[in-house]
């Protein structure tokens, strides 16, 4: 929750005396509390506090020295640059699925970034509202090819395995009813951090392991096991539309964590990227001008950031395409061909105009 200000007033009463007419001055003081914007609160804090998961190659990843990197801390660290001109002013609070909505809610993180998939339970009951989804996932199932999988396997053929994921995910619920449906049993085993199920997987206390595709791409990749694990089914068992998660009914600071994810994808329909973004003509292309503060007709101020907040982001974050090729192509993960291409490319990541 947003803490709150107390704000003094001084209310000079009038206070009638009843018989003699009298008029007696008095001064009261009313003390009220004025709950602060999260944007307020943010800004005299100095800093954002960003929740992220505990651990998912290419998302969330944390070097020896402490320093964090990824898709969704990119995200992070782009919030910071928007909000204070600096990215690297930005606080990561490790979380497990299951701790992270209590988290947001309870005011311990402005912003989590960490794999969330939005749902409509997760937007009514548990009191959340989702920004642009950044990257779009569907759930898929791991298991090794030394046990007969392929990646042309499918659910069915999970009948009679032992199956670990994370609790407190869509991915539980998905396979439970998943299997359900195809007439498959399962003995679902759910640990708290995903990293436990890759561990039991590796172990061999699991047959399979689930989550979203993503997820499963990149444990592979930094177990260097490509030839031993295979993931299916091709056609994901679900969506997972994952992006940033602030809470309810939270206007400002909803517009502006959505306008730096916009800002990004606009950034990349016209080409600017960090190396260009001075040298750009921004005269030729008044949107971006006024997205970037550059030109007439600027709308950051309006969302109570500075002009160039933007600007900010792209020229120390990158532009979406930047983001996503960094961190998500050395494991494989590739936008062409799949949802997370541009709409005008087939794809399905699009933002709205900036006037
Ligand atoms: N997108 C799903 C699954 C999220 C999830 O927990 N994914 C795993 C695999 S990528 C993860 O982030 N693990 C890191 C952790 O357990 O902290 C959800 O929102 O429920």
């Amino acid at each position: 929750m947003s803490k709150k200000a107390i704000v003094s007033l001084l209310v000079l009463s009038m206070i009638a005396v009843a018989c003699g007419g009298t008029d007696d001055a008095a001064v009261e003081e009313v003390v009220e509390e004025v709950a602060m914007t999260t944007l307020e609160e943010v800004q005299a804090r100095g800093f954002l506090k960003c929740g992220v998961s505990t651990g998912a190659t290419g998302f969330t990843e944390v070097a020896d020295d402490g320093s964090y990197s990824g898709f969704d801390v990119d995200y992070c660290y782009a919030v910071a640059a928007a909000v204070f001109g600096d990215y690297s002013k930005v606080e990561f609070k490790q979380l497990t699925a299951a701790e992270r909505f209590t988290a947001l809610s309870a005011g311990e993180i402005d912003v989590l970034i960490r794999n969330t998939t939005w749902t409509q339970s997760r937007d009514t009951e548990l009191g959340n509202d989702f920004g642009p989804t950044t990257y779009y996932d569907g759930q898929q199932l791991m298991g090794r090819k030394s046990d007969g999988l392929s990646d042309s396997s499918t659910l069915a053929d999970v009948d009679g395995l032992r199956v670990c994921t994370n609790a407190g995910t869509t991915t539980e619920k998905n396979i439970t009813e998943g299997a359900g449906l195809v007439g498959a049993t399962i003995e679902l085993v759910t640990v708290e951090a995903f990293s436990e199920a890759i561990d039991k997987f590796i172990a061999g206390e699991c047959d399979i392991v689930t989550t979203d595709g993503s997820g499963l791409v990149g444990r592979r990749a930094v177990n260097d096991a490509l030839n031993d694990w295979a993931i299916f089914p091709a056609s994901p068992i679900s969506k997972e539309p994952l992006g940033p998660t602030y809470r309810s009914n939270d206007s400002q600071w909803a517009d502006i964590v959505n306008w730096t994810v916009y800002a990004t994808i606009i950034a990349d329909e016209y080409g600017v990227t960090r190396a260009n973004i001075d040298s750009f003509d921004y005269d030729a292309a008044p949107e971006m001008g006024r997205l970037f503060g550059k030109n007439d007709g600027e709308l950051q101020t309006k969302m109570g950031l500075s002009a160039d907040a933007y600007y900010n982001v792209v020229k120390q974050i990158g532009n979406y395409d930047e983001i996503f090729s960094r961190n998500l192509n050395p494991l494989g993960l590739y936008r062409e061909g799949s949802y997370n291409d541009y709409w005008n490319n087939g794809g399905l990541v699009y933002a709205p105009p900036a006037r």
